[in-house]
């Protein structure tokens, strides 16, 4: 009795990260404006929302404002504006502290260290990485931004947080194909 016990647990165990490893994840792989590697953010999708991981370097000491953009285009050549504005499906205010707001794509500040290394994790459940409404895999993709500055949380329409100093095109490594024919996610 206590084998079989046993056993099925054993197969339950097994069984849980194959499960969980069918969940979409995503990454990006940044680069700056010198097209210089600058790490990757991972995107795992939970069922609590996606958690986020930022494993940067390069960056200058201090805060900085990273945010979800509409657009999977990363051209530094125009300082990474093919980026397009954060993602939000509905027209919404940004920032966190602001009435109408946040963007989906918002994101809190991060902190990068005295040598400009930044490791970090944070949850979002305003976004996703699936297929549903809320996903950012629309048509033309989606991208994250690091800016220069911290995001203030209230400035219109990016919490003055200055130049964009990072990008990285979100590529789903697990999960479904990306819609076709689906519209863009986007607001001015
Ligand atoms: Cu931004």
């Amino acid at each position: 009795m206590d084998k079989v016990v046993a056993l099925a647990a054993c197969l339950v165990l097994a069984a849980a990260p194959a499960l969980a490893a069918r969940k979409p994840h995503a990454v990006a792989k940044m680069a700056g404006l010198d097209g210089k590697a600058m790490g990757t953010v991972d995107f795992a999708q939970t069922n609590h929302g996606v958690l986020i991981t930022f494993d940067l370097h390069g960056l200058s000491p201090g805060p900085h404002a990273i945010h979800i953009h509409t657009s999977g285009n990363c051209d530094a050549k125009v300082k990474f504006t093919s980026a397009g504005p954060h993602f939000s499906p509905e027209p919404k205010n940004h920032g966190f502290m602001v009435k109408g707001g946040p963007h989906p794509g918002d994101l809190p500040n991060q902190f990068a260290d005295e040598a400009g290394v930044l490791h970090a994790s944070t949850l979002s459940n305003m976004f996703s990485l699936g297929n549903g409404k809320k996903s950012i895999f629309d048509r033309d993709g989606a991208a994250i931004v690091v800016h220069a500055k911290a995001d203030d949380y209230t400035s219109q329409p990016a919490g003055d947080s200055g130049d964009r100093v990072a990008c990285g095109v979100i590529v789903r490594t697990v999960g479904p194909a990306a819609r076709k024919g689906a519209k863009r996610n986007t607001h001015a």
